[in-house]
């Protein structure tokens, strides 16, 4: 068995986190680290470690976790104007190798990202 990831961790309630939305398939908490008045991880039950590694066999858990990400943003009250990021890699900033969307929004978003 592989060691378990930080967000299996959390989302197992073996390391302290701050959730906001659960089911079946899928789990989100707060960042520690939030860049923004609402940033939220939303982060499939199953290990993907990037998005790149993703299978055709997780084109509904990904689907899936599309339509959830607009919903904590609406029950956040930022449903008009959020951004979905997901780091792919350690050379595009992902830190944190179980895959994950942030969900980011409560400030003016500059674009293009830095
Ligand atoms: P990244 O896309 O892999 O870089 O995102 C990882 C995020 O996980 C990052 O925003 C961290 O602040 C966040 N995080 C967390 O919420 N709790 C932790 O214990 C750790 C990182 I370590």
């Amino acid at each position: 068995m592989a060691e378990p990831t930080l967000f299996e961790k959390i989302l197992a309630g073996d390391i302290p986190g701050d959730l906001v939305y659960e089911d079946a398939h899928c789990a989100a908490f707060r960042d520690i680290n939030p860049a923004a008045p609402l940033h939220v991880l939303l982060v499939p039950r199953k290990v993907i470690p990037k998005l790149s590694d993703a299978g055709d066999d997780d084109v509904d858990l990904l689907g899936h976790l599309m339509r959830v990400a607009p919903r904590i943003a609406e029950a956040e009250g930022y449903g008009d104007a959020f951004r979905l990021v997901v780091n792919n890699g350690a050379e595009a900033g992902q830190s944190v190798f179980h895959l994950h969307l942030h969900i980011i929004a409560g400030r003016p978003l500059k674009w293009p990202p830095g």
